[in-house]
C-alpha cells in the first residue's frame, strides 16, 4: 500500500510540475518516434532507426541549460536530443526519409545529423571522443562554452570512453556527459556486461557525478542546475547518470525483454504516469502534436527526394 501511495504521489509531482511547453515538447518527441515507426511499417522509411521513447524527458529537462554556442553531441538514439534543442521535427523527418528540406540533405539519415553546434553519430563512443576534443578547443580558446555528450550505458564497454574520461579529468574540460542508463544494450542486460557501476568508473577518474532518478523535468533542473553552472564557471567535468527506461525495442521490433520487464517499463513510462494523473491536459496537448505530426508527415512524404538521392545518376551524366 505504501509503495502504491508513493507511486501515486510521484505521478502527481510529475504531472503537476511540468509546464505545457515542456510537456508539449516531450509529446512531440514521442509522436515523432511513433510516426517514424509507422513509416517504417508502411515502407516509406528504410535503413534503420532507434527511437527514444521512455527517455524523451531527459533532453527536454536539460535544454534550458544549453546555450547557443554550446555543443551537443548525440548518438544513435538521438531524435529527442535534436528535437528538444531545435523543435524541428520536419527537418529531421525529411532527413530520415531522404526528402527535400532535410537537415543534412538526407546524407546523414537517422543517426548522423549535423546542424550548427549539434552532431550525432551512430558509432558508439565516437561522440565522447570527439566531444573531448571540442571541449579541449573551447578551453584552449578560453571560451566559456560547454560540450554536452549523450552516451548510453552499453557504450561503457568501449575503451575510448575511458581515454576520454581520463583526458576530461586531466585537463579539466568543460564537459557535461549525460549517461542515459536504460539498463540494456540491444539485447544485452547490463548485469551481463558491466562489472561495478557507472558511478564507480566515473569517480575513478575524479570527475563530478550526479545520479538522477526523477522523470519530472523541473525536479531534474533543480537537481542538476547548480552542478551544470559550476562546469561552466570552473571547467570541471560532470557526469550525470539518468536511470531511465527504453520503452520501445532497440531499433525496430527487436525486443528480447520478458513480458514482466516490459510491463514494468510501461508502468514507469512518464507518458503513462502523466496520463493517469492529468489525463485531460495530456490528451489535449497530445491531440495538437498528433495533428501537427500527421500534417508534417503528409507534407514530407510527397516531397521530391533530397539532392543527394540523385547523386549516382547525376555523377554519371
Ligand atoms: C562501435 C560500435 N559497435 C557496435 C555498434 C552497434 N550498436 C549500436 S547501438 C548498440 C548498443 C548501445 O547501447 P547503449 O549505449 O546502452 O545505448 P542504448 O541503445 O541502450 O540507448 C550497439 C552495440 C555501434 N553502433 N558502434
Amino acid at each position: 500500500m505504501k509503495s502504491l501511495n508513493n507511486a501515486i504521489a510521484g505521478q502527481a509531482v510529475l504531472a503537476g510540475s511540468t509546464s505545457d511547453h515542456d510537456l508539449e515538447r516531450m509529446l512531440l518527441i514521442r509522436q515523432y518516434e511513433l510516426s517514424v515507426l509507422g513509416l517504417f511499417s508502411s515502407g516509406h522509411v528504410t535503413g534503420t532507426t532507434h527511437t527514444c521513447m521512455g527517455q524523451e524527458y531527459i533532453p527536454v529537462a536539460l535544454n534550458p541549460f544549453i546555450e547557443e554556442e554550446d555543443f551537443v553531441i548525440s548518438n544513435h538514439r538521438g531524435h529527442g536530443h535534436y528535437i528538444a534543442r531545435y523543435g524541428d521535427a520536419q527537418g529531421l523527418l525529411a532527413e530520415v526519409m531522404g526528402k527535400q528540406g532535410a537537415v543534412c540533405n538526407g546524407i546523414g539519415g537517422s543517426q548522423h545529423i549535423r546542424r550548427d553546434r549539434f552532431i550525432s553519430t551512430g558509432v558508439q563512443a565516437e561522440g565522447i571522443a570527439v566531444g573531448t576534443g571540442i571541449a579541449w578547443s573551447y578551453k584552449y580558446k578560453q571560451q566559456d562554452n560547454l560540450v554536452f555528450v549523450y552516451i548510453g550505458d552499453g557504450t561503457f564497454g568501449r575503451g575510448c570512453v575511458y581515454e576520454s574520461l581520463n583526458f576530461a579529468g586531466i585537463w579539466n574540460l568543460p564537459m557535461v556527459i549525460v549517461v542515459e542508463n536504460n539498463g540494456i544494450a540491444i539485447s544485452t542486460q547490463q548485469s551481463y556486461s558491466m562489472s561495478g557501476s557507472i558511478e564507480g568508473r566515473v569517480r575513478g577518474f575524479d570527475l563530478d557525478y550526479l545520479c538522477i532518478r526523477s522523470k519530472a523535468v523541473n525536479e531534474i533542473r533543480e537537481q542538476t542546475g547548480d552542478a551544470i553552472h559550476r562546469v561552466r564557471k570552473e571547467s570541471k567535468p560532470l557526469v550525470i547518470e539518468f536511470i531511465t527506461d527504453r520503452v520501445a525495442s532497440h531499433s525496430k521490433g527487436d525486443d528480447t525483454r520478458s513480458a514482466d520487464e516490459l510491463e514494468r517499463v510501461r508502468e514507469n513510462y512518464w507518458y503513462n504516469q502523466m496520463k493517469a494523473s492529468d489525463k485531460a491536459r495530456v490528451e489535449k496537448l497530445e491531440e495538437g502534436v498528433r495533428n501537427q505530426m500527421q500534417t508534417l508527415q503528409e507534407l514530407v512524404i510527397h516531397r521530391e527526394g533530397a539532392e543527394w538521392a540523385d547523386y549516382e545518376t547525376r555523377k554519371n551524366k
